[in-house]
């Protein structure tokens, strides 16, 4: 894979995080993709959702498949461990570093060719399983890498630079993610990063499977009159559905919001979600409802985005199947080992 090392000097006055850390920090090497690519505003908005986090980018580990979209983690965080997989395969591997490791944040990237056509089925196990990670498709509607065609993320009726007309009838990953039991559920684009970058922060605080789908023109392939997903359409079309603020700890909420027009959620580690209703009769909560108001919106055109859908109390891999919470690799011989009469036992209730 071809990349350029940035240059490591800093800016004595850039601002530090908790760790004394920069954004620079949490940067990868220049991009190599086309000028204006949504794919790099994501990349941004990881960078500075890792800053604010204060996160050690030891304690990440980015995964992808193959694309452009897959190419992009060689562009942000590059003191994170890092696995480029194969395409389509980037979950399978998510899911065993992440059942291997515990103690390792699992941001998978991938893109609508990665995850909707060669990778559907990986990406579907890994919803339904509650792999804890954060799972971005960075969805532009076409395969940019190999020079355009159309992907299976592509509205029926859109067409192509060329001006062919796509017949086929659009997998909306939003939709199957939440029908599929993942427990965080979003929808994004590339060019909005008030709504981006919180709804990153709050996936990763999120314990089991954050899936965000972040619509990101390809300013090479799609980003025409005719697609559904170029920068004008996208603008023109959205329709958010919550404003999200994220904060790490629990704090006293001092927000001067409307009353009726605030949800406040707190999850597993105690940070919090603070969402702005903008629609007024949106539960956050309520799987069903997010399904129906995502199909009904998207009948009307429109395209929704937003925290679309949060389980307060998820589960997860790990709470399915009782892994233990030291990574294998740290292991001891006696756990690993645990002898004869654990042996024993094992069989007799297998009998
Ligand atoms: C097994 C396999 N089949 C096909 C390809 C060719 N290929 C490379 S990238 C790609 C599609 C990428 O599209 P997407 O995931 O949407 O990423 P984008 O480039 O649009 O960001 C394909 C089909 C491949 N590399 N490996
Ligand atoms: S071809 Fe499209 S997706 Fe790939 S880098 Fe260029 S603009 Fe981005
Ligand atoms: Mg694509």
């Amino acid at each position: 894979m071809t990349f350029i090392t940035k240059p490591s000097l800093k800016h004595k006055q850039l601002p530090t995080n908790a760790l004394g850390l920069t954004r620079r920090d949490y940067e990868g090497s220049v991009s190599t993709l086309c000028a204006g690519c949504g794919h790099d505003s994501i990349s941004a908005a990881i960078v500075r959702a890792c800053f604010e986090l204060d996160l050690p980018p030891h304690r990440i580990a980015k995964l992808s498949g193959i694309g452009c979209s897959s190419k992009t983690p060689t562009y942000f965080l590059g003191k994170s461990h890092g696995f480029n997989s194969v395409h389509g395969r980037m979950p399978s591997v998510a899911t065993g570093a992440s059942l291997a490791n515990r103690d390792l944040i699992y941001l998978g990237v991938s893109g609508d060719g990665d995850s909707a056509s060669i990778g559907l089925g990986q990406f579907a196990h890994a919803m339904r399983r509650g792999v804890d990670m954060v799972y971005i498709v960075e969805n532009n509607g076409v395969y940019g890498l190999t020079k355009g065609q159309f992907s299976a993320t592509s509205d029926r009726g859109a067409t192509s630079k060329r001006g062919v007309v796509n017949n086929d009838e659009a997998i909306d990953l939003v939709a199957l993610a939440l029908q599929l039991g993942a427990t965080f559920v979003g929808r994004s684009f590339s060019g909005d990063k008030d709504q981006l970058v919180p709804l990153i922060r709050a996936a990763i605080s999120h314990r089991g499977a954050a899936f965000i789908d972040c619509i990101s023109p390809c300013v090479a392939f799609n980003n025409h009159d005719g697609s559904t997903k170029s920068f004008d359409y996208v603008r023109e079309h959205n329709e958010a559905v919550n404003s999200l603020d994220f904060i790490k700890t629990r704090k006293e909420i001092t927000a001067d919001y409307a009353p009726g027009t605030l949800q406040v959620l707190t999850q597993h580690d105690g940070s919090v979600l603070h969402l702005r209703k903008l629609a007024a009769d949106y539960d956050v909560n309520d799987r069903v409802a997010a399904l129906h108001h995502l199909q009904s919106r998207h009948a009307a055109g429109e395209i929704l985005t937003g925290l679309l859908y949060v389980d307060p109390t998820p589960a997860d891999l790990h709470t399915y199947h009782h892994t233990p919470r030291t990574p294998l690799n740290a292991l001891n011989e006696p756990a690993l080992c645990p002898g004869a009469n654990a042996l024993a036992r094992l069989n007799s209730s297998l009998r």
